[in-house]
């Protein structure tokens, strides 16, 4: 209950016109994540399961999850009974299948770069899968078959020999017949019913039963985010991540062509993920009735949600930004870099290519983010907390790695050579020298 004495769901407002640059700033931040002390608490928990294997899992997931186990991983062929889904939940999970995959297919490299740098000296690269990945689905208040779909299809599509997908599992000890449906169709060689820091320090270091990975990849809270970062840094473990990630979010850039029931919609859509979800208006020259027009339907809407608990909290901690011109706008997002943007703009593909830093994009009115969550093809792991300036969102060559080889011919060692030799000698490594006039020579 507000000040009002109501309870409407509202943004705060800013005008770009009206505050400094300071108070701009503090706009495009999220809330501290403070990653230095999670990685101190989780690393307790990573270190029990290093050293105790099974047994630390089994403990800690009847601690986390209320599940009593007596075994974490469960192989192929996976049980009928586990993966029964409702046949027009089925039916819509292999239409997003085979959207996403076609996506993924078209982005995986399966070429050889081949350059003749100089004659006779050829350099080339070509990809191969990394071999095994650990696949992370959370679980906390939603079940997510759609992240197991958008983990599990590039990883089969780039041909990694292991894929182990991870999952909290529910206090009756089984996993969502949704997710072990996708774990199914995705060709999952491993499902560990498992969550959090502990699951991730079984896919790190391996268990008696947990088939240890190269690489894990998925979102997760701030826990998995931790001892994804431990995991990563720790030589014994030999593993790589995807990217740190932190609550889901979305921009949303609004001018007076904008609809604004879509545009309430669109902001919620995120809102309802977590009471940390981050939501951001931006509105171009929206005149004060739009703009109310936008916040009634927000208030309304949200109201008629199952989970108006959520986004009442998330919207509470939402911005609308107000600004002038469209170039202001796209700056602004350009500066938050959020993990998805909604454009609802006029000529709005006209406006992508201004886009610098955004983990995906939506384009005009008839774009929900939540095609692009679930089924249009795209990835709907993408970088939060603005890491879209550096990070791609989970793609095929996410699963993929890239060697280089060279052949040189004895031609091409004649004029490359002499060049590397003076640069040998130049940084006094005789033996690096040597290796080429051995040759030279005879
Ligand atoms: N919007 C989420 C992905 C998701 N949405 C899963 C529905 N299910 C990523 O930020
Ligand atoms: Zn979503």
């Amino acid at each position: 209950i507000d000040a009002e004495g109501d309870d409407a769901i509202r943004m705060r407002t800013f005008d770009l016109a009206h505050i400094s640059s300071d108070e701009r700033d503090a706009l495009l931040r999220r809330p501290v994540m403070n990653s230095g002390e999670m990685i101190t608490r989780v690393k307790p928990i990573v270190d029990d399961v290093r050293t105790r294997g099974d047994a630390a899992l089994l403990e800690l997931t009847a601690k986390f999850d209320k599940a009593e186990l007596t075994s974490t991983v469960v192989f192929p062929p996976f049980a009928a009974d586990t993966m029964v889904v409702d046949p027009e939940v089925g039916e819509a999970i292999k239409i997003a299948y085979r959207n996403i995959r076609k996506f993924h297919e078209a982005q995986a490299d399966r070429t050889t770069l081949r350059v003749e740098t100089m004659p006779g000296v050829v350099c080339s690269r070509f990809a191969r899968p990394i071999a095994r990945v650990g696949l992370y689905v959370p679980g906390g208040t939603a079940i997510l078959p759609s992240t197991a779909l958008m983990l599990g299809i590039p990883a089969q599509v780039a041909g990694c020999q292991q894929i182990v997908l991870a999952t909290p599992p529910r206090p009756d000890g089984s996993i969502s017949p949704e997710v072990m449906y996708v774990a199914n169709l995705v060709g999952a060689s491993a499902v560990l019913k498992a969550g959090g820091a502990q699951a991730v320090a079984a896919l790190a270091y391996g268990t008696e039963t947990v088939p240890k990975v190269d690489k894990i990849i998925g979102p997760g809270n701030q826990w998995v985010t931790a001892a994804k970062m431990l995991v990563q840094n720790d030589t014994d473990a030999l593993v790589s991540i995807d990217m740190p990630a932190g609550p889901s979010e979305v921009l949303v850039i609004a001018d007076y062509t904008a609809n604004p029931a879509f545009v309430a919609a669109d902001l919620l859509s995120q809102a309802e993920h977590g009471v940390d979800s981050q939501v951001v208006l931006v509105g171009v020259n929206l005149d004060a009735e739009k703009l109310a027009e936008i916040e009634n339907e927000v208030d309304i809407q949200a109201h008629a949600l199952s989970r108006v608990d959520i986004v009442r909290k998330s919207v509470s901690g939402s911005l609308i930004v107000k600004c002038k011109f469209v170039e202001e706008a796209i700056a602004f997002s350009n500066d938050y870099a959020p993990e998805h943007l909604i454009l609802h703009l006029e000529n709005a593909s006209e406006k992508v290519q201004f886009i610098n830093n955004a983990g995906s994009v939506f384009v005009g009115p008839y774009t929900p983010e939540s095609c692009g969550d679930y089924a249009s093809g795209t990835n709907h792991t993408l970088p939060t907390n603005g890491y879209a300036r550096q990070y791609s969102g989970v793609n095929t060559l996410s699963f993929q790695k890239h060697i280089t080889s060279q052949e040189i011919t004895a031609a091409g060692l004649k004029t490359l050579g002499p060049v590397v030799a003076t640069l040998a000698d130049c940084e006094g490594l005789q033996a690096h020298a040597n290796a080429v006039r051995i040759r030279l020579r005879s």
